[in-house]
């Protein structure tokens, strides 16, 4: 009874093994990349559809100084530095439109370097 047991344990084991696996490769599979560019004043694009529950990798690069990339709704804040792409990972959690925008000042439109994050079902 104790090996049945010890083997079963170690069956759901491997299952649960395999279904992380599984699961990992799927995510990758999906998870796909948009570029967002960065310069004075304005992102491009400034505006980005993603759908709901689908991760995706936002990768952002300036080529004329540092600007920042804050998105409070999800947690995402980084700086964007010339010549060094970064990447950050957006799950969107929830529906509606949310703003991102660069937080280093950058000049005098800073102001107006602004985004939306558009998740839809
Ligand atoms: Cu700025």
């Amino acid at each position: 009874m104790k090996i049945c047991t010890g083997i079963r344990s170690k069956l759901i084991s491997a299952l649960m093994l395999f279904c992380l696996l599984a699961l990992t490769a799927q995510a990758a599979e999906t998870a796909k990349t948009i570029q967002i560019n960065a310069k004075r004043y304005e992102f491009t694009p400034s505006e980005i559809v993603v759908k709901r529950g689908v991760p995706v990798v936002l990768q952002l690069s300036t080529e004329d100084r540092s600007h920042g990339f804050s998105a409070p709704d999800f947690d995402i804040r980084t700086d964007i530095l010339p010549g060094k792409p970064t990447e950050v990972k957006l799950l969107p959690t929830k529906i509606g439109k949310f703003d991102f925008f660069c937080d280093i000042f950058c000049g005098s439109g800073h102001e107006s370097m602004l985004g939306k994050i558009i998740v839809i079902e």
